[in-house]
């Protein structure tokens, strides 16, 4: 092994020293990449499956000789370490492919969501200026003509159609496992929730998002044995870290992919592959919830249901377990960082009540109302969180850093929760979707979770629309339960007060929809409704 330097990339906000030391010496840093649990999960079960998609399944050994021979490909097309890659793929295996590749290298993915289009496309590349970018064949027409032209720092594009040969991946002479990265580099880019203008990027390090891997297994009790089903788009950071495809990868379990997550889909994977873990965003659950597909298929295997990326309401979360079988976990976590899980022997009201608590002994978080002041126990307040796995700054940012951090690096989450005496957080919202209705803050999750308990609702979101004499007032969006008696608008206010909600809480506008508008991971677009 040659000895190398640690990489520098400027715009990237570093742990303080004494606070990096303290990480390393609790042990929650170790001496590994994300490239090294690959390998050492090859080492372990080479013979094990470790990805399946349709009719493909790659053992361990399979997937690793791949890495190595596409490492070796992406070399040779002049990828080094700290170049930017971004990698825009579908739930493919490729992506694994790829994706450990760079790690390999050194180089660094930015995380595209398959939803993104060109002009996202072209702004991940000019500002991370991008060396390659990765594609599938069926994002290439609109994402690859003129794109290369138009970014210089682009030395091409390589298109990726699932189960053909890729040949810039598939190198003849995979060299020598040669490690090109150290564990305290950054890994990779993420990208923020962006519910405000673009998506900024989040520079992760191998050992920070590792130590909330590995966590993250022992808490959701990730191993060998586990299947895990991936429905969501595969690298958002859900999908790829709470516990996620690392975690799967981690413990040497094995990962199915699934284009999406419809009920006609994602049924049948789960029997036929007798799948135990998965993670859904609450639109997502409804839609398996209310499905009739639910009696037509055996889904015993499956142990638990993840439920995160959004706030997942008790009336709905107490339906999981009778319902679909499974034990229920939420999961409260985000790309810069902080991840909360309920535990698998909480009590039945934590599980349903609660959006979980920190990872860590390490993460501090502070509860804070408007002039940065501590509240009280169990009321609410704002999100700021620092610790050993959420980042300092977002990349080339710093304007922006000096609003969303504190001068002492706690990141403002901008999500208003109530915390309990255990640590435990319950999500209110968003800072910026609480309703100021004349002066009554009104949180949507609370109107939203009394209406999801009528049986014509099949789901709703609640917002703030402006108003001119009361500054915003209350609309309902909600698209109705098929095979229900269709309910008015009037019905349901009346449910609303006979359930004895504040009369100002009531929506001033009920509007019924067929679908709401979504982010790229599949949350509710509130910012498109408003
Ligand atoms: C996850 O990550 P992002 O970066 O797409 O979004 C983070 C934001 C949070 O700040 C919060 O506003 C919201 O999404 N959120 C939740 C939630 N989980 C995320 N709000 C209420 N309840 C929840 N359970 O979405 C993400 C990253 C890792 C694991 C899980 C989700």
């Amino acid at each position: 092994m040659s000895a190398i330097e640690p990489l520098r990339l400027d715009g990237v906000v570093p742990y303080p020293d004494d606070v990096a030391e303290r990480y390393r010496s609790a042990g929650h840093w170790t001496d590994e990449t994300l490239a090294d649990i690959l390998f050492a999960s090859v080492e372990a079960g080479p013979d094990r499956t470790a990805v399946i998609a349709g009719e493909t399944a790659w053992t361990y050994r399979e997937l690793g000789d791949r890495v190595l021979r596409a490492a070796r490909g992406l070399q040779n097309l002049g990828i080094e370490r700290g170049d930017r890659v971004v990698v825009h793929l579908p739930n493919v295996p490729e992506y694994l492919v790829v994706v450990f590749a760079l790690f390999e290298l050194g180089a660094l993915p930015v995380f595209a969501l398959a939803a993104h289009g060109r002009r996202d496309i072209e702004h991940f590349a000019s500002f991370a200026e991008a060396r390659l970018y990765i594609t599938s064949s069926e994002k290439s027409p609109q994402t690859v003509p003129g794109l290369v032209e138009a970014h210089p720092s682009l030395l091409g594009a390589i298109v990726v159609s699932t189960g053909a040969p890729v040949p810039e991946l598939e190198a003849e002479d995979p060299r020598e496992h040669e490690r090109r990265s150290l564990p305290g580099d950054i890994a990779f880019l993420q990208l923020s929730g962006g519910t405000t203008g673009r998506p900024k990027m989040i520079p992760r390090t191998h050992v920070d998002y590792l130590y909330s891997v590995r966590e993250s297994n022992r808490i959701c009790g990730v191993d060998a044995r586990t299947v895990q089903l991936v429905v969501l788009p595969i690298s958002h950071n859900f999908t790829m870290s709470s516990p996620g495809v690392l975690g799967a990868i981690l413990a040497g379990g094995t990962i199915v992919l699934a284009p999406h997550g419809a009920p006609d889909v994602a049924f049948g994977l789960i029997e036929r592959h007798r799948v135990t873990q998965v993670s859904l965003v609450p639109p997502l659950v409804m839609t398996w919830l209310n499905s009739p597909l639910v009696s037509a298929h055996d889904l015993s295997s499956l142990e638990t249901i993840q439920v995160g990326g959004a706030k997942f309401g008790r009336t709905a979360a107490a339906r999981v377990r009778p319902e679909l079988g499974a034990r229920l976990q939420q999961v409260f976590g985000m790309a810069e960082g902080l991840v909360n899980y309920t535990r698998l022997d909480d009590d039945e009201e934590t599980i349903v009540g609660t959006q979980g608590r920190p990872i860590s002994a390490d993460d501090e978080v502070r509860v804070v109302d408007s002039h940065g002041r501590d509240v009280a126990v169990g009321e609410p307040g704002d999100l700021l969180t620092r610790g050993p796995y959420t980042i300092r700054g977002y990349f080339r940012a710093p304007e922006h850093n000096a609003r969303s951090f504190t001068p002492d690096g706690y990141y403002r989450t901008g999500d208003i929760v109530r915390r309990d005496e255990r640590g435990y957080l319950t999500v209110m919202g968003r800072s910026k979707d609480l309703i100021n209705c004349g002066g009554e803050k009104v949180a949507p999750s609370e109107i939203e979770d009394l209406l999801l308990g009528h049986d014509a609702v099949h789901d709703v979101s609640v917002v703030g629309i402006p108003d001119d004499a009361l500054g915003e007032r209350i609309k309902a969006f909600v698209i109705a339960r098929a095979g229900s008696a269709a309910a008015r608008a009037i019905d349901l206010k009346r449910f609303m007060r006979s359930r004895g909600i504040a009369e100002f809480k009531v929506p001033h506008v009920i509007e019924f929809v067929d679908e709401f508008p979504h982010t790229a991971v599949g949350k509710v677009s509130k910012r498109d409704q408003r």
